[in-house]
C-alpha cells in the first residue's frame, strides 16, 4: 500500500504529470500492488483492489486516462485470488505496452501530416504531440516550433528542453503571445487530457485560445490523443470535471493575505469545442472529432451497464 500511496502523492503533486504518464504510473502501481497483495479471501482481494483503485483515481479529476487505465489494468474475472492476481498483472502490462505503442503510432501517423518547412505551435507538455513533432523531424522534415510557457506550472520548459535535445529549432513564448505569432504558424498540435463523446477536447488551460487563434488565422488545429483519452462516462451525460489548483501556484500567499478583496482562480484545463478541431491523431488513425463516440464504443470496451 505504501508504494501505491507514493505514486498517488506523486500524481497529486504533479511530480508525475501529463495524462499519458499518469495513466501508466497508475497501471504500474496497481500491478505491483496486486503482485504482492497478501489476503485470505477473494472478498478481501476485491476490497483491497477497489481501495487502491479509488485512491489513484482521486488524485487528479480531469485526465480521463487515469480512470480508464485503472479500469483496464484492474480488470479480472476469476473468483480465486491467484488467478485474479495474474489477470491484473497481465492486464496492467497490456495497458502499459498499449500506451507505449500508441505514442509511437501517433508519432508515425501524425508526422505524415507535417510538411517540410512547417512551423508548429504547441502548448504545455504533451508526449503525444511531441511524438508527432520529433518523428517528423527525425524523418528529415525541416520544421520549427513555437512552444508556450504554459503558466502557472510552466510545463513549456519541459517541452523546449525535449525539443532542444532533438536539435529542433524552437521559440519559447508567453501564453498571451499566441495570437500575435499565429500568423507565422502553419499548424497547432496539442495533446489531450480528455475527449468527450461530442468531440470536445479538454487540455491544459489556454488550449482553447490557441484553437480560437488558429481558427481565426485559418491554421490547422491537430490533437494528438491515445484512444484511452476518450471519456466513456460523457456518453451517459457525466460532465468532465475541470481541476482547480491552489492559488499559491499563481501568487505568493503572503501577498494575497494583504489583499482581502482579491480572489484567485486557477483552473488547470479548459474545453475546446469540436468545431475548432481539424483532426484527432489517435493510435487507430486520424479521425474527425465527430467519431469520438465510435472510439469510446469500439475501443474502450464500454458498456452502458457499467456506468
Ligand atoms: C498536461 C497537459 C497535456 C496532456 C497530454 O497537464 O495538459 O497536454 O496531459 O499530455 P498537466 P500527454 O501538466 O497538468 O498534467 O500527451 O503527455 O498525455
Amino acid at each position: 500500500m505504501q508504494k501505491v500511496k507514493e505514486t498517488a502523492e506523486k500524481i497529486r503533486t504533479m511530480e508525475i504529470r501529463g495524462a499519458g504518464r499518469i495513466a501508466k504510473a497508475a497501471a504500474e502501481a496497481i500491478r505491483d500492488y496486486a503482485a504482492e497483495l497478501e489476503v485470505t479471501s477473494m472478498e478481501e482481494f476485491s476490497a483491497k483492489i477497489k481501495e487502491v483503485s479509488d485512491l489513484l483515481i482521486s488524485t487528479r479529476p480531469t485526465a480521463v486516462s487515469l480512470p480508464n487505465a485503472v479500469k483496464l489494468a484492474s480488470k479480472y474475472s476469476s473468483d480465486n485470488v491467484e488467478d485474479a492476481r495474474q489477470e491484473i498483472i497481465k492486464n496492467a502490462n497490456l495497458f502499459i505496452e498499449r500506451a507505449d505503442r500508441a505514442l509511437e503510432k501517433i508519432g508515425k501517423i501524425g508526422s505524415r501530416r507535417i510538411q517540410d518547412g512547417d512551423v508548429i505551435m504547441t502548448h504545455c507538455n504533451s508526449h503525444a504531440a511531441l511524438s508527432i513533432i520529433t518523428t517528423a523531424f527525425e524523418s528529415g522534415k525541416d520544421i520549427s516550433v513555437y512552444s508556450t510557457e504554459s503558466r502557472p506550472r510552466c510545463q513549456g520548459i519541459l517541452t523546449i528542453r525535449h525539443l532542444n535535445d532533438f536539435g529542433i529549432p524552437t521559440t519559447l513564448i508567453v501564453d498571451s503571445a499566441v495570437r500575435y505569432y499565429m500568423k507565422d504558424v502553419d499548424k497547432v498540435i496539442v495533446g489531450a487530457d480528455a475527449i468527450a463523446a461530442n468531440g470536445a477536447l479538454v487540455n491544459k488551460i489556454g488550449t482553447s485560445q490557441l484553437a480560437l487563434a488558429a481558427h481565426e488565422a485559418r491554421k490547422s488545429f491537430m490533437v494528438a490523443a491515445e484512444t484511452f483519452k476518450f471519456s466513456p462516462s460523457t456518453i451517459v451525460g457525466n460532465p468532465i470535471e475541470i481541476e482547480e489548483r491552489d492559488a499559491e501556484e499563481i501568487i505568493d500567499p503572503a501577498i494575497l493575505k494583504e489583499l482581502p478583496h482579491v480572489q484567485v482562480r486557477n483552473p488547470a484545463f479548459d474545453f475546446t469545442p469540436a468545431e475548432y478541431i481539424d483532426m484527432i491523431v489517435t493510435d487507430i488513425g486520424i479521425i474527425p472529432p465527430a467519431m469520438a463516440y465510435t472510439v469510446i464504443k469500439e475501443h474502450l470496451g464500454w458498456e452502458l451497464g457499467e456506468i
